[in-house]
């Protein structure tokens, strides 16, 4: 497999104005027949007639006319990738023939099936799996698209754009004919035709335009969908509100269905999305479900602006509608629910699974300069540290001064295919007056690697003033062994010692501005000096993570605890909680090493004490700041990651707090029971999240009190949120009920795939040493298929991510993953590639580990016949 650069970047050389799809759908062969109107692109006139090069690939071709002439083989070229079709005119139509089976399309790109029914997936490459075309973003055209399937089996036929036409043959098939009137690129196709049935809403735009709004399920499902409508209609109203952008067509449809890539897809006007992120009630679905429901459907109701009306130019610009729409996402959730803890929550997973990236052989920039296969960039870097980016732009120019820009970006770019440098223009020509050096606001595209800021502060009691000193560094990453210093928004406050923000004047300023303010920091060094500071200060840095770096500040116990209680900033009062607990566990797992009893200290205690005082003060804000830093984010932190010592200590830590905390926690715990009618709503899941937490704890105290409660929150639940959390507790117990509550639990669900996914992951995350054994056995169940992949996301990847269980000194859940990726390997290497990835940071562990690793990654590279997505992520694993 070749790499393909940004460097080689060039416009296409014929372009194509309008398609017109004939799909006959039937059970052995489905026909294409495509006719597409080309003609040569002006901008490459000058080099000269280019033949046509068409992509194209796993499918088999009949037929190419030109302007009604059919060709003879010998007049055009078929590799296994393209068709090439020499000697064309200037303009021309050329109708291509081909044949698939989309039947035995496991890959699940392109046209596939998925519970008898058809649909299909063309982002990033997989339209050229349904025929031949200029598979590329930067070529719009308009599509109409006619379907033909028998009627009884597939009433259903959907693609993108309005319905104009439909009939009935004589032979029991029946046809659809659907045009879209915006020029798009081909990774936005889609189309559908099954047995489904819908549930329709409507929505006015401020504009007054009447829209439909649709929600196609399999028969069975309809009950599970008022969450999704619910979302969607809220989506499309804030997208008018907060960023002005109204829905362009009369139709906005919704398909979900069970086997999907990833989490849902943006075709315009017809989204295909997994059911996981459609279908939910409370008896089935948690409250984190809910929440991942409203933000993909946000998400992918945002891309209808941010991706389908302005694209990108090329994949090394995927960043420009992902960064940007999982930037719109976060905004909307955080106005959904409470902004703070929504920020809790996406740094966390920013630095559970972005940071580790950064740090790994797979590091790249959020504008990569190279790739083998572009299903391997559908990355945390370009999706969470793209919308740090976005976010960063936002700190830096004010909300209005961001407002500008995106209004700019529109003004100048709709109906383009852009690049992120365009992207920034925008942001820098609205906003002349802005002091920000762009050249180096644009390294945050360029430059891989998760920069670290070192701080530290002085007071001076005589001059009244603190000294805050900053440097950045930036370690090397593949294929980038020089970085220059970045432009990084600080976002401070000084606590005085009451625990109030004091004023904010540097030195020379006039007067005091505000009681945060964003300091740039552009040196790999740099000072700022406070004046009129009436005491010792404790500065609260990175408020509310204004940019995705990661500290280092030399401050006591004795500050964290302060901050925590006091800080103004509720994303630093939960961050000085965390940086207290790692620095804890960290210390405790060297004691171990060392050959000593691990102890926690009092004063941690202490400080969850004081924590779970507060809790009614913000329950769901609580309950994360009761949450523990996983082993995996801890991992990071150390020279060489120790698994075992690290879930021994935590483990400890929470015995420990359970133990000493017990009458509170049950206190807290009993006040968190319901005692209204169940709802969702941020209270409501606050008390949930709480309770949890609560109970977590006690359960690790291990005490018989607290395995009755937990028994009676399993068997009483009312929501999936409490049956999970209890049932996860007792799966990684040595309760005499386990057993028999997991084989309850899978009796009940056996119908709801989605539910036995969850039952999947809590057997996959379970501490106990005989994990790997039961995922094992696991894979036989009869509710497993490893052709879907949230099954194999469920399983195999709720295994990777048990950091002391999957990275088990033996080497037995390596071994375990390769098999598990040859085999999914065959079937669909996106998903396989996805699994690798958990060996990339296979260098961070020990000898004997990294001895273990090697070694499949070794027998997975010498596997022939190696999809190249797998292939590059372990060749860049070996390196
Ligand atoms: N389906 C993916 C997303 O919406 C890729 N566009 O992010
Ligand atoms: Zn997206």
């Amino acid at each position: 497999p070749k790499a393909i650069h940004l460097s080689d970047y060039a416009p296409p050389a014929w372009l194509i104005d309008t398609v017109e799809l004939h799909v006959d759908l039937r059970e052995d062969v489905t026909t294409v027949t495509s006719r597409l109107a080309v003609r040569r692109n002006p901008v490459r006139a000058a080099e000269g007639p280019a033949p046509l090069v068409l992509d194209g690939e796993a499918m088999e071709l009949v037929s190419v006319t030109v302007d009604n002439r059919l060709l003879h083989p010998a007049d055009y070229a078929v590799t296994a990738e393209s068709l090439t079709v020499p000697r064309l005119p200037e303009a021309a139509t050329v109708e291509i023939v081909t044949r698939i089976k989309p039947q035995e399309n496991t890959a699940l790109q392109g046209l596939y099936k998925s519970s008898g029914n058809y649909c299909t997936q063309c982002e990033a490459e997989g339209f050229r799996r349904i025929t031949y075309f200029l598979d590329r973003p930067d070529v719009m055209a308009r599509y109409t698209v006619t379907i033909e399937a028998e009627k009884a089996r597939y009433p259903v036929l959907l693609s993108n754009g309005n319905l104009v036409d439909q009939g009935d043959r004589l032979d029991g098939r029946h046809w659809a004919r659907w045009n879209d009137p915006w020029p798009k690129p081909s990774y936005l196709f889609a189309m559908v035709a099954g047995a489904l049935t819908q549930v329709e809403d409507r929505f006015v735009t401020r504009s007054g335009r009447e829209v439909t709004l649709r929600i196609f399920v399999e028969p069975g499902n309809e009950g599970k969908v008022a969450h999704a409508m619910d979302s969607l209609k809220k989506s499309m109203k804030w997208d008018e509100d907060a960023y002005g952008l109204e829905y362009d067509l009369d139709i906005f449809n919704i398909v979900a269905v069970s086997d999907f890539n990833m989490g849902a897809m943006e075709n315009k006007s017809l989204n295909v999305f997994n059911t996981k992120y459609v279908l939910a009630n409370p008896e089935t679905a948690t409250d984190t479900d809910f929440l991942g429901i409203e933000t993909v459907v946000a998400h992918e109701y945002f891309h209808n602006w941010t991706g389908n009306r302005v694209t990108c130019r090329d994949w090394f610009q995927l960043s420009l509608k992902e960064g940007l729409t999982v930037f719109r996402d976060q905004q909307f959730s955080a106005d959904m629910n409470s902004a703070p803890v929504k920020r809790i929550q996406d740094v966390t997973r920013l630095r559970q699974v972005q940071f580790a990236e950064d740090a790994g052989p797979t590091a790249h920039p959020v504008r990569p300069e190279s790739y083998i296969e572009i299903n391997n960039f559908y990355t945390p870097t370009v999706y969470e540290k793209g919308a740090e980016v976005l976010r960063m732009y936002r700190t830096l120019l004010g909300p209005q001064g961001y407002r500008k820009g995106i209004d700019l970006y529109f003004q100048r770019h709709d109906g383009q295919a852009v690049t992120t440098d365009d992207f920034l223009a925008a942001m820098r020509d609205a906003n002349p007056d802005a002091a920000v050096d762009w050249a180096q606001f644009q390294l945050w595209y360029r430059q891989a690697g998760t920069p670290v800021v070192e701080a530290d502060g002085a007071y001076d009691a005589a001059s009244r003033s603190y000294r805050l000193t900053l440097r950045q560094s930036l370690a090397p990453t593949p294929g980038q062994p020089e970085k220059a210093p970045l432009l990084i928004p600080v976002a401070l406050g000084l606590v005085g010692p009451d625990g109030a923000d004091l004023p904010l004047r540097l030195e020379g300023e006039a007067a005091a501005a505000g009681s945060t303010r964003v300091l740039h920091l552009t040196e790999a060094s740099q000072s700022f000096t406070f004046v009129d500071v009436p005491a010792a200060p404790v500065p609260s840095l990175f408020r509310g993570f204004s940019a995705p770096v990661r500290l280092r500040f030399p401050c006591s116990d004795a500050e964290l605890t302060f901050l925590m209680a006091k800080d103004s900033d509720a994303f630093n009062r939960w961050e000085a909680g965390q940086t207290l607990a790692t620095r804890i566990i960290l210390g405790m797992v060297a004691e171990r090493t060392a050959g000593r009893a691990m102890t926690v200290p009092p004063a941690f205690v202490e400080a969850v004490g004081a924590t779970l005082a507060r809790a009614h003060e913000d329950r769901s804000f609580a309950a994360l700041a009761l949450m523990l830093p996983s082993e995996g984010y801890l991992g990071q932190s150390m020279e060489v990651v120790d698994p075992d010592g690290l879930h021994e200590a935590r483990e400890t830590i929470r015995r420990t707090v359970g133990s000493s905390l017990g009458a509170a926690l049950r206190r807290l715990y009993g006040e968190c029971r319901e005692d209204g009618p169940f709802a969702i709503t941020p209270e409501a899941m606050g008390r949930r999240a709480l309770k949890n937490a609560c109970l977590g704890y006690l359960m690790a105290a291990g005490d018989a009190e607290a395995a009755a409660l937990c028994l009676e929150q399993y068997r009483g639940g009312s929501g999936m949120t409490d049956v999970l959390a209890a049932l996860s507790l007792i799966a990684d117990s040595d309760l005499p009920e386990r057993e028999a509550c997991l084989e309850a639990f899978a009796t009940r669900w056996q119908g709801e795939p989605l539910v036995m996914d969850k039952w999947f992951t809590v057997q996959a995350l379970s501490g106990r040493p005989d994990t790997l054994e039961r995922v094992r056995r696991l894979t036989g169940h009869p509710a497993f298929s490893i052709r879907n992949p949230n099954k194999v996301y469920a399983l195999i990847g709720g295994f990777t991510a048990n950091q002391a269980r999957f990275h088990a000194a033996d080497g037995s859940g390596y071994a375990f993953l390769a098999e598990r990726v040859l085999e999914l390997d065959g079937l669909n290497p996106q998903v396989a590639s996805r699994m690798v990835k958990a060996f990339a940071r296979w260098r961070k562990f020990d000898a004997g580990r990294q001895a273990h690793a090697r070694a499949q990654l070794e027998r997975i590279q010498a596997t022939p016949g190696l999809s190249p997505d797998v292939f590059e992520i372990v060749e860049r694993s070996l390196d």
